[in-house]
């Protein structure tokens, strides 16, 4: 048996190609990850990439399937001879903005949970919607809109939720549910975040949604941290009594494991379950960044995160509510087409293999000789210029390898100074975090030294700290994060090469131009 020292934290994400899973110890060291990717081993559910592409740009994840996979990985866990006794207490980050619709006769499942039969078993009619919508829907443009003139603008809504709406957020979301299909939302009991169902299960009963990930959805006041009456009045009837009244902040303790996973996977019967939260915030509190630090997690999507402290709401950004500090807020700049758009384009101009399209960046000037490439996830909707003319392809295609890195750290470098960010490092996190090619131009582009960890999972380790800080505040409320003295793991990656970035500095009010025109397709 994997011997684990007593005490030990359990944070889970529930990300849009996996669930993963980090433990960590008391010293908030990493000591045993895991995860099941969607995909290869829950192959009946027909994903690709962890969701289901409909048609007007809907994108939707089985709900069932996420109730498997949790089955799936404590069992995992177990097989691996853990004793998930010594774990205290579990909380979880999930993709932000999805939701989960929890049917009528859901109401008291826990009640009738029986740890002998899988949960998807027993939860077969817990769900109004079988299929969630996710963060990669764009299908709810017509609600986004209403919902600024509801508002009296766009400004005027990203001044009271932190963002202009946006088609991923949570609110358009279920407005366009209720529009579209009365019946659904009628038969809806309760609406979770995916962080707040996955909390759901652990705990056999409705989880509350939590400041910063509810930042996500154009509902909340994020000054007052609580609902904003008005918004949820412009999206759907009674919505209020359906996401739950409260809304808590990160590391509150909830309660009780339910039984179910106390005798079904060995955890004591006295775990407790800490609210869970979105994966950004938890990426960022993983960090523990001081001033001066982004975070820039190369994902499914790439998103660049900040702590702010005295933010100013605006349109290319969001803001949330701070998952540690409940004075303060954070940053997000959030482009849909991540790691999906290099995969493209790898698959495209380098045979599918990342030493393949690191040779060709390698091979590359930086700057492309004044070329520029905006990539969408197809050759149809990438845009490529070269000299003054946008053309179907570059001279040589070589360039497309470097370009669609190039065009996305620019974009992010302009963003930050935008948001008055005087960027001193960057953290590199997510699964292209390992390529160091892409964070050598991550570097020079920025202009600032980059950082890694060695830990793989920044969302899942993001948990566990707050898996631990609901642990000591259940003994004491007044524990805050900084008491978890968490140490910097981070290792020095790689330093930038000045001359290549003052060239990048010199390109950058060509490439404001041309991202003005071109990206709509590259920012989201
Ligand atoms: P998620 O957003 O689902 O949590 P991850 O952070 O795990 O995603 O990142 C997954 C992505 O990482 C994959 O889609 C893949 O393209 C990318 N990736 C993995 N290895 C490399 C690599 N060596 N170079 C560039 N990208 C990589
Ligand atoms: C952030 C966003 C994504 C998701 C998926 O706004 O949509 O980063 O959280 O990871």
């Amino acid at each position: 048996m994997t011997e684990l020292l007593p005490d030990v934290f359990l944070g889970l994400d529930l990300s849009t190609q996996q669930l993963k899973a980090t433990i960590t110890d008391q010293e908030a060291r990493v000591v045993l990850e895991s995860s099941v990717s969607f995909d290869e081993e829950l192959p009946e559910f027909n994903t690709r990439g962890g969701v289901l592409v409909g048609e007007n740009g809907r994108v939707t994840a089985p709900v069932q399937m996420w109730v498997k996979a949790v089955d799936l990985l404590l069992q995992k866990l177990k097989d691996t001879q853990v004793d998930l006794g010594h774990v205290r207490a579990i909380s979880g980050a999930a993709q932000q903005h999805g939701t989960v619709y929890w049917s009528k006769q859901s109401l008291g499942f826990g009640e009738r949970l029986v740890p002998e039969k899988p949960l998807h078993e027993q939860l077969s009619n817990a769900f109004a919607l079988e299929a969630s919508p996710i963060w990669q829907d764009t299908s709810t443009t017509q609600q986004c809109r209403a919902l600024e003139k509801q508002t009296a603008g766009a400004q005027n809504l990203a001044d009271i939720s932190g963002s202009k709406a946006y088609e991923r957020f949570s609110g358009n979301q279920i407005a366009k549910i209720y529009q579209d299909d009365r019946t659904i939302y009628q038969n809806t009991q309760r609406i979770s975040l995916v962080s707040s169902f996955l909390a759901s299960l652990f705990l056999g009963t409705y989880a509350p949604i939590d400041v910063s990930d509810g930042s996500g959805m154009n509902l909340l006041n994020i000054w007052r941290r609580e609902w904003e009456p008005s918004l949820l009045g412009c999206c759907a009837p009674n919505l209020e009594s359906k996401l739950g009244k409260e809304v808590v902040e990160d590391g509150t303790p909830l309660g009780p494991v339910h039984s179910y996973f106390a005798r079904r996977y060995g955890f004591r019967e006295d775990l407790i379950v800490v609210n869970f939260t979105g994966d950004n915030p938890a990426t960022l509190l993983s960090m523990n960044i001081s001033e001066g630090g982004a975070v820039v997690s190369l994902g499914t999507s790439d998103t660049v995160l900040m702590h702010l402290n005295h933010p100013n709401p605006s349109l290319f950004a969001s803001i949330l509510c701070h998952p540690s500090q409940s004075g303060s807020h954070m940053g997000l700049i959030c482009y849909s087409n991540g790691s999906l758009t290099r995969q493209f384009v790898r698959d495209k101009y380098a045979n599918g293999s990342w030493e393949e399209f690191n040779a060709s960046v390698r091979q590359t000037p930086p700057g492309c000789n004044g070329r520029m490439g905006f990539y969408g996830s197809s050759s149809e909707d990438s845009i490529r210029i070269e000299g003054d003319s946008v053309v179907s392809e570059f001279s040589d295609p070589i360039y497309n390898t470097r370009a669609v890195l190039e065009s996305r750290f620019l974009s992010m470098h302009l963003r930050c100074m935008q948001l008055g960010l005087r960027t001193k490092r960057v953290f590199a996190v997510g699964g292209a975090a390992s390529n160091d090619t892409i964070l050598q131009v991550l570097a020079d582009v920025f202009g600032v030294p980059v950082y890694k960890f060695s830990s793989g999972n920044s969302a899942s380790q993001g948990a566990c700290y707050l898996a631990q800080l609901g642990f000591l505040r259940a003994s004491d409320p007044s524990t805050t994060f900084n008491d978890l003295r968490i140490k910097d793991t981070s290792q020095l990656s790689k330093q930038p090469n000045a001359p290549v970035h003052e060239m990048y500095c010199s390109s950058l009010e060509k490439f404001s131009e041309a991202s003005k025109k071109w990206g709509g397709i590259e920012l989201s």
